[in-house]
């Protein structure tokens, strides 16, 4: 039987990168339009750093089958559009039923999950707290800090993403914006 090999791979927190992975991609400022309720506070982000980082993903894949585990880090820049907090785009697993592990590395995070139900579940997570996304959650990372978010993750190779479910539905069903007060509150997507 041909074994995988093991695989060691260093995260860098300051970096918020994997080293030694076998994927990366960005996702700019410009990728993100339609996300932020904020129309022209979006428009503005644009207009002077339409193509800076918002977020990166490095990761490594083994092999493609469930058993395989992908792992990775996500790092991703502060800041808001308006008063709605940067988020990653969100997805459901395109196979429902895989779940993921994330772990703050650092930063302060929400993991923001609805059920295809509509159940709201948001998880405030600090450094080396673990959140268990269970199976058929929808789920995005939100940075309510003023420095990069960095967590890591793993799921089963072959969970794919489904970004149109959140497309469909005109977002997800609450955004995290700040309180005003230096913290956050959840409020009704008036899209949704
Ligand atoms: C994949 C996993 C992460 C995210 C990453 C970016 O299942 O949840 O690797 O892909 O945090 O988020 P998104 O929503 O743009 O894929
Ligand atoms: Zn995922």
């Amino acid at each position: 039987m041909n074994f995988t090999e093991p695989r060691l791979c260093t995260i860098s927190v300051t970096t918020g990168m994997l080293e030694n992975g076998d994927g990366h991609y960005r996702k700019s400022y410009r990728d993100l339009d339609g996300l932020y309720a904020d129309r022209a506070a979006f428009e503005s982000i644009l207009a002077d750093r339409a193509d800076d980082i918002a977020y990166e993903v490095t990761s490594y894949t083994p092999g493609g089958k469930t058993s395989d585990m992908i792992l990775g880090v996500t790092r991703m820049a502060p800041g808001k559009v308006g008063r709605e907090y940067f988020l990653t785009r969100g997805h459901i697993h395109a196979n429902g039923d895989r779940p993921e592990i994330y772990q703050t590395l650092s930063g302060r995070g929400i993991m923001q999950m609805e059920s295809p139900d509509g159940e709201v579940r948001l998880v405030e997570m600090g450094p080396q707290q673990v959140c268990y996304v269970p199976p058929f959650w929808i789920h995005r990372s939100v940075n309510i800090g003023d420095e990069d978010l960095v967590m890591f993750f793993s799921y089963p190779a072959d969970s794919g993403q489904d970004y149109s479910i959140i497309a469909r539905s005109g977002g997800m069903r609450v955004r995290i914006m700040d309180d005003g007060k230096g913290g956050w509150v959840a409020e009704d997507n008036t899209a949704w």
